[in-house]
């Protein structure tokens, strides 16, 4: 990974490039550093790179000698981002996805800002680290160097670590102590001295929990709960004879297709397990053979036979659930019907994180089936829909609610 910062103060950011884990990187090579001055490429006599600002107001950055800068140190993968109060926010989704590039080229502002036909022509980004107005731009590039940095394999430590981060999953990080146990009277907690680490594990997890819904309920929304959600997670698909029915009359092969489908779907969410819900002792046997067959015919299918659960009713799924959880079963109902208990699924992920019971989501129930709180279904397509709309239904649902491990920001021209 190489970075190329464009600054007219290079002694500042050289130094920062010798310290510590940065400096550590650079040495073991496992990161590049350049500078490159705009002040080299401005015009002779006064190499002046900066001017007055038409319409009055202040100094800002000439295009020409940041331009020629650029060209001296671009390269054919390099993203040019400049540092700016008015680029795209700075955060953990965003310095992931930054790690992916190769080179990037740190334009820093100075004065009022940069000239924006230079911006124009040669940004792939502008990038804020915080809604303040600095004196420049070299504190936000090494602020980028750093963030990204340590997405680099090896210049951190142990990348458990990283992977570990408070923001990595989008909540705070839990709180941290360290040796002498008692310092001045305060006690380390005792949960960590006992090295119980499932213990120390779900303490962090709480903690990290607390923390984020007290100070930074904002973050919520963006967050990968599986890792935070201390019960099971599970999918009651109900009524599915209308799918798996004989009077579906589905063939063999598409029921097949939808067992797969809605067994991949609930994984990536990490559900526990997929319960479907078939009054008919037929038709549930006929499934556990289908499973039982499917998992003899296709090796990775074996796990299929543990995802699916069938069972007559509702009261069967609850009490399945209450027996191996040993905590009755939050039940969310994903429907288009306006329902009074309808929530905003940003207020479910808070309650979901706040409470520590197992939860069920639950589509195609019936309506009496349907009792703790409803989610509008994100393709606002009437339940009875087809299985397929169901099944996407159900994936944009957990996606949004439990969250995806990395969330991808495309790096590009955001013009
Ligand atoms: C800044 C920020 C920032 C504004 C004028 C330097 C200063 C001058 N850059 N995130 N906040 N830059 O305040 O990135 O260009």
């Amino acid at each position: 990974m190489r970075f190329s910062v464009v600054t007219a103060f290079p002694d500042f950011v050289e130094a920062y490039f010798k310290t510590s884990v940065i400096g550590k990187a650079v040495q073991k090579g496992l990161i590049e550093c350049d500078v490159v001055n705009p002040r080299m490429f401005a015009e002779p006599p006064h190499n002046q790179i900066d001017d007055y600002a038409y319409g009055g107001g202040g100094m800002v950055l000439k295009a020409e000698p940041l331009a020629r800068a650029v060209d001296f140190v671009k390269s054919p993968a390099a993203k040019v981002i400049c540092l700016s109060p008015q680029g795209r926010l700075l955060n953990q989704a965003l310095v992931e996805s930054l790690a992916t590039e190769q080179h990037l080229i740190l334009v820093c502002g100075h004065y009022e800002g940069v000239d924006e036909r230079f911006i124009q022509a040669y940004a792939d980004m502008e990038v804020s680290v915080g809604d303040y107005v600095l004196t420049g731009g070299e504190l936000p590039a090494l602020i980028v160097v750093d963030a990204v940095s340590r997405r680099v394999e090896g210049v951190v430590g142990k990348s458990s670590a990283v992977e570990d981060d408070s923001f990595a999953k989008g909540m705070l990080d839990h709180p941290h102590y360290t040796r002498p146990s008692v310092w001045r009277g305060l006690k380390v907690p005792e949960v960590l001295l006992n090295g119980d680490h499932g213990a120390v594990a779900s303490w962090r997890r709480r903690e990290s929990i607390a923390r984020t819904l007290s100070r930074r309920p904002d973050i919520v929304g963006n967050a990968f709960l599986a890792p935070y959600i201390e019960k099971g997670v599970y999918l009651i698909w109900g009524d599915a004879s209308r799918v798996l029915g004989d009077e579906a009359g589905l063939p063999e092969e598409v029921v097949i297709k939808f067992l797969k489908n809605i067994i991949s779907v609930s994984e990536r969410a990490g559900c526990r397990k997929v319960i479907l819900l078939l009054k008919e002792a037929a038709i549930r046997q006929k499934i556990r053979i289908l499973l039982s067959r499917l998992a003899k015919l296709e090796a990775e299918c074996d796990e299929y036979a543990e995802m699916i659960k069938v069972v007559p009713n509702m009261d069967r799924a609850v009490s399945w659930i209450k027996e191996k959880e040993k905590s009755s079963p939050y039940m969310v109902a994903i429907t288009s019907e306006n329902k009074a208990n309808r929530i905003h699924w940003d207020e479910l992920k808070m309650r979901i994180l706040g409470f520590c019971r197992p939860v069920a989501f639950c589509y195609q129930c019936k309506a009496e089936d349907m009792v703790g709180v409803c989610l509008r279904n994100p393709l606002g397509v009437n339940d009875s829909g087809d299985i397929f709309s169901g099944i996407i239904s159900v994936a944009v649902t957990l996606e949004r609610i439990i969250g995806l491990e990395k969330k991808e920001v495309p790096i590009g021209r955001d013009r």
